[in-house]
């Protein structure tokens, strides 16, 4: 018998990654993992085009880029400025971060937050097919399910949180954050990265809405039904340890290893946003170079940050407090012929990263809250299987649920970041190869496809609890 072909899928995200063309390795794994799942259903992927007009029409644009379609609109400068720095970045996402005290709350925000909420399902609705799929990603839409089904859409609806879903008590100095989390009611499946972000999404529908939450993740309120599901997200961990060997990726190590003359470099990766803790990773490694004076001109921090969401107020702070910090640690520390933390405000094509992540004894990932932390797996994909480094993680990021074999940190404590590095720094090689080799495992067995795969399994069953209540 033949199986069925799958069923059209439709991908919808704030912004759309479609294949540069200048091969994988500009491609983030999130977006080759789509784009591949999109070639294979003759899916679309939809979302914002990045660009501002003056009087937004519904427009789309379609693009046809290695066999994967995007269909993208441009929003107005007021929505962009509302919905995009306003609501999703200065209001949900700190919040979500465990960061209330930066976040901002307005009424134009949530205004505008809705306002495009409804413009993108306004412009979707007309794309959708009787039999397609509809996968919504992250707080940027989460009232998008509501708005579809506002509009008659009866299909299967699925939404991914990316990042942690926070507990209860911070969820209530949300205003309107019950209506918020009641719209959640028009997907059928709503996937957070771990278990600990899907329990405190228990205890909200539990005791706030008074919800009905069964063992198989169902949980109905008011008649509608949602499976809830713990899926972390993977990397495409094969095709990064290829890259990781790839002649650009030696070149970029060498040239790493040549710079560090002997000495061990530490490497963080990480956008510059204030929820990866870069500040207190900068005092653990302070803290370090104190408490161990012996290692001092023998390694070095490398910190890649290129700079994000340039427009919102908190986050130029954090790259001047930032700035001030490696100056001063520098300072402090700083001989003619070394100095202590290389701190890059650029980023760098994958192909190099990869070669650099591969020159790092140490992986420093140390972020105060993170849905999942994708550096972390890449730094594991790509290492020396014959002489790999050690992965300090935090016991705060969504991985650290899959990554007990690293070396899990307290982030805050500075001693504890601190010790870590120490310990790592001497760590026997048996010692690294074998808690490398299960974490290698693990990342590549839980990968980017196995992910998707689960998501989209759940979304495709056939049966879903409250077929019928699904159009408002
Ligand atoms: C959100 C959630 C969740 C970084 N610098 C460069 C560069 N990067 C790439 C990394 C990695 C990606 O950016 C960052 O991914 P993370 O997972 O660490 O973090 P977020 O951006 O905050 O992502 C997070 C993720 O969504 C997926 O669900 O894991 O918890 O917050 O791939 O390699 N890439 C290049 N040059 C750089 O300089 N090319």
């Amino acid at each position: 018998m033949n199986t069925p072909p799958p069923k059209r899928l439709i991908v919808v995200s704030n912004r759309v990654q479609p294949p540069t063309g200048e091969g994988a390795g500009n491609q983030g794994g999130l977006a080759v993992a789509l784009s591949a799942a999109l070639r294979e259903s003759s899916g679309i992927w939809f979302g914002w085009s990045g660009e501002e007009t003056e009087n937004f029409n519904g427009h789309i644009d379609f693009q046809r880029n290695e066999g994967v379609t995007t269909a993208t609109m441009h929003l107005e400068a007021q929505d962009i400025d509302e919905y995009y720095n306003g609501y999703a970045n200065r209001t949900l996402w700190p919040l979500f971060h465990d960061r209330i005290d930066l976040a901002e709350f307005q009424r134009e925000f949530e205004g505008g937050y809705q306002r495009a909420n409804t413009r993108f399902a306004e412009t979707l609705t007309p794309l959708i097919h009787q039999d397609d799929l509809i996968w919504v990603h992250d707080y940027h839409l989460i009232p998008l399910g509501r708005e579809l089904r506002a509009r008659g859409i009866r299909n299967r609806l699925g939404f991914f949180l990316h990042i942690p879903w926070p507990p209860t008590r911070l969820l209530l100095s949300l205003p309107h954050h019950r209506e918020l989390v009641e719209s959640l009611f028009s997907y059928d499946v709503v996937g957070f990265q771990t278990q600990d972000w899907l329990d405190s999404f228990f205890h909200y529908a539990q005791h706030k809405l008074g919800a009905d939450v069964g063992a198989d993740g169902i949980v109905t309120h008011q008649g509608r039904s949602l499976k809830a599901i713990a899926c972390p997200i993977g990397i495409d961990c094969d095709a990064f340890t290829e890259m990781a060997h790839g002649q650009e990726a030696l070149d970029a190590c060498r040239k790493m290893e040549e710079s560090a003359k002997g000495r061990a470099m530490i490497l963080g990766v990480d956008r510059l946003d204030y929820s990866k803790g870069l500040q207190d990773r900068f005092l653990g490694y302070q803290r370090f170079l104190s408490t161990y004076p012996e290692m001092q001109e023998k390694v070095f921090l490398l910190q890649i940050a290129p700079p994000t969401r340039e427009d919102v107020r908190s986050y130029q702070e954090i790259r001047t407090q930032l700035d001030a910090l490696s100056g001063h640690i520098n300072g402090e520390f700083a001989t003619v012929d070394w100095v202590p933390i290389r701190y890059v405000n650029k980023g760098y094509p994958r192909t190099q990263l990869a070669g650099i992540y591969r020159a790092a004894r140490i992986g420093l990932v140390t972020p105060l809250r993170d849905g999942m932390n994708l550096v972390a797996k890449e730094y594991v994909a790509a290492q020396d299987p014959d002489n790999p480094g050690v992965l300090i993680l935090s016991s705060f990021a969504g991985a650290a649920r899959q990554m007990q074999e690293a070396l899990l940190v307290n982030p805050h404590s500075a001693e504890d970041v601190a010790d870590a590095i120490a310990r790592a720094l001497v760590m026997p090689k048996e010692e690294r190869l074998e808690r490398w080799r299960a974490l290698r495992d693990g990342v590549q067995r839980e990968d980017v496809t196995w992910w998707l795969r689960r998501f989209v399994a759940e979304l495709a069953r056939p049966e879903a609890e409250g077929e019928d209540d699904r159009a408002e």
